[in-house]
C-alpha cells in the first residue's frame, strides 16, 4: 500500500517523534492533539518535550515542509494512535480483598471517536498506546464502526505498541524490530507497508491480542525481574552481603541476567503496564500483582535506611541528588526519587532536591536547587537517587569542599570508588549489609 498522507493522534514522547520520523521520510503528517499550547509551539517551530536528537528531527521534519499541527484529524490514508493511557487516578478494583489499579482508556475512547466522521474505506488505523489485552477489538473496532464501515472488512485496523527506550527513542524507532498486531491479516499487511516507511528492524506480524500481550509481557517481564533484583537487595542486607558484588558473580552464569535494584520503578510504561494484566484477569496474576507491590514499597524501605543511618528524620537536612525517575532524562512521571522525597518531608526532613534535568520543575511541597551545590551546601547527608552520568563523575574531595555533610546515602551504586571513604565519608549502600556492618 501507498501512504501519501497519515494523522498520528497525540503528540507525547511517542506521537511527536513518530509523526516527525514519518515526515522525514516525505510522507504527509498531520499531527494531532488536544492541547492547544501544545498545536500553538509546534506550529512556531518549537518543541515541548525534551528527548535527545528530537529537536533535530522534528526541525527536519518542518523543512520538508511535510509537517503540520493540529486539534482535529483530516481525511488521510492512515491513522496512527499514540495517546497516553495511565490509570485511574480515584478508582481501584479489588480481587479478595487486594486492591488493584485500573486503566484509564478515555484517551484512546475519544481519539478513535475523533476518527470516526473521517475514516474512509481503504483506510489504515493503528493503535500504539499500551493498552489491556483485547483492547483493539474490544474498545477500538466498535468505536470505529460507528463509521458504518467494517474492521478488516472496509478498513484496515492494527495494533502496534511502540517499544522504545525513552532517551534514545529516535534512533530505537528505526532501528528496533516492530511487531504489527491486525484483526486480519491483510490489516497486518498494510500495518506493515506503513511502518516500512521508516523501520529498518525486522516487522513482524501476527494478530492484534497477540501484539497487545507482547507490549504489555515485555514491560510485566521486566517489572517482575526488577522486583526480585530489589527483594535480594534486601536480603543482602539481612545477611552481611553487598547485592551488587553478588549480582555481578551471578550474571556470570550463562543463563542468569539479575537486574539492578534502587530505589523503585517509575515512569508511565514499567510502573503502569503490569496491572493491565492485573486488571484484565487478577485470578492468574498473583506474581505480577506482588512484584508491583513490591516495587511500589521500595521507596518506604529505601527511607527506612536512611533513618537507621541518620536516627530521626525530623529537621535533618537532607541533600536529594535526582529526582527523574531514571538516569539522563528530564522526565519526572511515576519518579520513586520523587516519592523518596515526599516521604522524607513527611518524616519531618528538610529535603533539598537537585535535578539537573529540569532545575525549574514544579513539584508542589518539593524544594529544587538551582545547582548542586545549592543543595549540597547546607545539607548534612546527601542521598544518591538517580544515576545521572553528571552525579557519577562528582569527585569526592570536590563534593567534601563544598558541604559539611560526611554521610551518602547511595541508592543505585553510583559511588563505588572507595575515594569516598577515603576523603571521610560515611558510605550506606542500598543492598549492602557490608557497608553498614
Ligand atoms: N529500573 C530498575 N532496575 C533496573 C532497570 C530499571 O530499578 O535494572 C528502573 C528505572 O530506574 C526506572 C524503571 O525501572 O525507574 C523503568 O526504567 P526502564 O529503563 O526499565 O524502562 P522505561 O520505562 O524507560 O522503558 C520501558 C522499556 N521496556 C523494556 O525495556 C522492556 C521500553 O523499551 C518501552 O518502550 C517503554 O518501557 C514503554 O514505553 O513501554
Amino acid at each position: 500500500m501507498k501512504f501519501n498522507k497519515i494523522c498520528v493522534i497525540g503528540l507525547g514522547y511517542i506521537g511527536l517523534p513518530t509523526a516527525s520520523t514519518f515526515a522525514m521520510h516525505g510522507v504527509e503528517t498531520i499531527g494531532i492533539d488536544i492541547s492547544p499550547e501544545i498545536i500553538e509551539t509546534l506550529n512556531r517551530g518549537e518543541i515541548h518535550i525534551h528527548e535527545p536528537g528530537l529537536r533535530q528531527a522534528f526541525t527536519q521534519a518542518q523543512q520538508t515542509g511535510k509537517f503540520r499541527a493540529a486539534l482535529a484529524p483530516e481525511e488521510a490514508d492512515a491513522f496512527i494512535i499514540a495517546v497516553p493511557t495511565p490509570f485511574k487516578e480515584n478508582e481501584t478494583g479489588e480481587y479478595h480483598g487486594a486492591k488493584y489499579k485500573l486503566a484509564d482508556m478515555r484517551a484512546v475512547k475519544s481519539a478513535a471517536e475523533s476518527i470516526v466522521p473521517y475514516l474512509r474505506k481503504g483506510n489504515v488505523v493503528v493503535l500504539e498506546s499500551t493498552s489491556p489485552p483485547r483492547t483493539t477489538i474490544d474498545l477500538v473496532a466498535p468505536i470505529l464502526e460507528k463509521s458504518s464501515l467494517k474492521a478488516g472488512k472496509d478498513f484496515h485496523l492494527c495494533y502496534s505498541p511502540e517499544r522504545v527506550l525513552p532517551g534514545q527513542i529516535l534512533r530505537e524507532l528505526i532501528e528496533n524490530s516492530r511487531v504489527i498486531g491486525g484483526v486480519t491479516s491483510e490489516s497486518a499487511q498494510a500495518g506493515a507497508d506503513l511502518y516500512a516507511t521508516f523501520v529498518k528492524g525486522q516487522i513482524i506480524q501476527t494478530d492484534a491480542t497477540t501484539a497487545e500481550m507482547v507490549k504489555l509481557m515485555e514491560n510485566t517481564h521486566r517489572d517482575v525481574n526488577i522486583a526480585i533484583a530489589n527483594e535480594f537487595s534486601r536480603l543482602a542486607e539481612r545477611f552481611g552481603v553487598d547485592v551488587w558484588e553478588a549480582i555481578s558473580i551471578a550474571n556470570l552464569h550463562p543463563r542468569v541476567k539479575i537486574l539492578s535494584p534502587g530505589p523503585g520503578v517509575g515512569g508511565h510504561c514499567i510502573s503502569v503496564d503490569p496491572w493491565f494484566f492485573v486488571e484484565a484477569a487478577p485470578e492468574l496474576t498473583p506474581l505480577i500483582y506482588h512484584s508491583r507491590k513490591v516495587n511500589d514499597a521500595q521507596p518506604d524501605y529505601v527511607v527506612k535506611i536512611i533513618k537507621k543511618a541518620l536516627g530521626t528524620l525530623k529537621g535533618k537536612k537532607i541533600a536529594a541528588l535526582g529526582l527523574a525517575y531514571k538516569p539522563d532524562v528530564d522526565d519526572l512521571r511515576e519518579s520513586p526519587a520523587v516519592e523518596v522525597v515526599r516521604l522524607l518531608q513527611n518524616e519531618g526532613a528538610l529535603v533539598l532536591a537537585c535535578e539537573p534535568y529540569k532545575p525549574n520543575a514544579h513539584l508542589p511541597g518539593i524544594f529544587i536547587a538551582a545547582t548542586l551545590n545549592d543543595s549540597i551546601r547546607e545539607a548534612e547527608a546527601i542521598l544518591l537517587l538517580v544515576r545521572h552520568t553528571e552525579f557519577l563523575k562528582l569527585s569526592p574531595s570536590e563534593v567534601a569542599g563544598n558541604t559539611g555533610a560526611r554521610t551518602i546515602i547511595d541508592t543505585v551504586n553510583g559511588w563505588t570508588s572507595p575515594e569516598w571513604k577515603k576523603t571521610g565519608f560515611q558510605v550506606i549502600k542500598l543492598g549492602s549489609g557490608k557497608s553498614r556492618a
